[in-house]
């Protein structure tokens, strides 16, 4: 398959999202990261929209950017096809502000990653994918920080030691267990990670030791927010892991992600709440589509997942419903 020249595809799943999502466009053409504009319905057009999908990465592309509103399965049924890091944009409608098709994009299940910008904030999802796009291109990201009025001094990491950075508040404790599931996948794919607990500094040591991701982990039912300012302090790729340990608090954790979400605070991509294992699967989508090694291996991930789904099924059919009551 011949390389194209474009290096992130945008999809929308009707041509009247993409007035709404101008600002995606525009913020692209600003940084000149070439990309391809598509029509692409999950649910209009589902076949087309696969197998699209199912060539982005032999066909050259770092990237996937898919824009829907209302019951948004496009970004999601995208991301079932391809390892190429999907960010979702949820398309306002003036019925639910954006929440129907942020809450349709977020919450995938654990296995296929969807990083999910604010509602309507399409600026951010561009200037996410051209960070993830330049990763490892010096000149690149010198162009995207001097856009974003960053310093020009950030370190580019290396293909071959691979370093995720994971940063949570001061005080706040993920679950132990599933957060180890994340960490199990970063052994699985040679990914090195180094944890950090945020403070004033840690933007600045994190740039200047090459990591090629930030996990950011915030406690939706926790007093502490301040490392949600991250991902306006660097152009390396942010990956917000909203958790919640307990189900107590009057206000259930998705609105509190809702609200979150709807302030802007750069470029930042959620998974959905305590999808440890999408964070780390997300992390390393970015980095494959510039490592084909990693690439493979998650390729083999997917496979394994598909295996597992079957399984499921065959067992429901050999066991009956009775045994599920
Ligand atoms: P029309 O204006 O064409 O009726 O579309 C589109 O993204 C749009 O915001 C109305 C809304 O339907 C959304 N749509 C989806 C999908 N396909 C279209 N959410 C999909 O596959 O997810």
């Amino acid at each position: 398959m011949t390389k194209n020249k474009h290096k992130v595809e945008i999809r929308t799943g009707s041509d009247s999202d993409i007035a709404k999502i101008e600002e995606l466009y525009r913020t692209l053409d600003s940084l000149s990261v070439p990309y391809s504009a598509r029509v692409l319905s999950a649910h209009r057009n589902p076949e087309e929209m696969a197998s699209e999908a199912r060539t982005l990465s032999k066909k050259g592309f770092f990237v996937c950017i898919a824009a829907a509103g209302g019951s948004a399965h496009l970004p999601g049924m995208s991301a079932s096809e391809t390892v190429l890091a999907v960010i979702g944009v949820p398309v306002s409608t003036p019925l639910y502000d954006g929440k129907d098709a942020l809450f349709s994009i977020v919450q995938m299940p654990e296995g296929i990653p969807v990083g999910a910008v604010g509602p309507g904030q399409s600026k951010n999802a561009g200037l996410a994918a051209a960070q993830i796009s330049s990763l490892f291109d010096e000149n690149e990201r010198k162009k995207i920080r001097e856009h974003r009025n960053l310093s020009d001094e950030c370190s580019i990491p290396e293909g071959n030691t691979l370093k995720v950075a994971i940063v949570h508040n001061k005080g706040d404790a993920p679950d132990e267990d599933t957060y180890q599931n994340m960490i199990a996948l970063f052994d699985q794919f040679g990914i090195s990670y180094q944890e950090f607990a945020y403070d004033a500094t840690t933007v600045r040591e994190i740039e200047e030791q090459g990591f090629f991701s930030i996990i950011a982990l915030h406690d939706l039912s926790g007093e502490h927010a301040e490392l949600l300012t991250i991902a306006e302090q660097t152009d390396i790729p942010v990956v917000l892991l909203p958790f919640s340990n307990n189900s107590r608090s009057k206000t259930l954790p998705g609105e509190v992600l809702f609200d979150l979400m709807s302030v802007d605070r750069g470029p930042l991509m959620a998974m959905g709440i305590n999808r440890y294992q999408n964070a780390a699967l997300f992390a390393a989508q970015i980095a494959g589509a510039h490592v084909a090694s990693l690439q493979k291996k998650l390729l083999d991930h997917r496979k394994k997942l598909k295996d597992f789904s079957r399984e499921q099924d065959h067992k429901l059919t050999k066991r009956g419903l009775k045994a599920y009551f």
